[in-house]
């Protein structure tokens, strides 16, 4: 079991990837803190985990990013923005987008994560970012 102890742990997260399994194992009522660098690219749009649109996009491009919008699979998050679930139990998504701080986990498993796009349109996705995980409150020890 990879339960974090005091350290960070760290995840590539690809874009391309509709689910990414990190071994990171969260624990309900812990606290933690989420950073992230890089970029990745859905088509030709390069933004980071913070997600687009871009303030200098084209009028066509907005108005073919709000048809699909509803059908982003967080609508109420930015395309691209870096989403994190437990268990890929998608009840429990959460923004981290860049930066999440003191982000408490009310659930505990593995942290899965993906950028926030449509189902059926993660072909065109490239690139990685990568994911540093750090717990900030003392982890309880299990109970047997
Ligand atoms: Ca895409």
């Amino acid at each position: 079991m990879n339960t974090l102890s005091q350290n960070s742990r760290v995840a590539i997260i690809q874009a391309g990837l509709e689910w990414n399994k990190t071994d990171i194992e969260l624990e309900a009522g812990c606290t933690y803190d989420f950073s992230v660098v890089g970029t990745w690219m859905d088509a030709s749009i390069e933004c980071s985990a913070d997600g687009y649109p871009p303030p200098e996009l084209k009028l066509w491009q907005k108005m073919i990013l709000a048809c699909f919008s509803p059908l982003r699979r967080v609508r109420s998050e930015k395309w691209f923005a870096l989403i994190g679930v437990i268990d890929q139990d998608m009840s429990t998504a959460f923004l981290i987008g860049q930066e999440a701080k003191g982000i408490k986990v009310a659930h505990s498993g593995k942290l899965t994560c993906f950028a926030n796009d449509v189902p059926f349109k993660y072909g065109n996705n490239s690139g990685a970012v990568t994911l540093t995980v750090t717990v900030t409150t003392p982890t309880q020890q299990a109970i047997p």
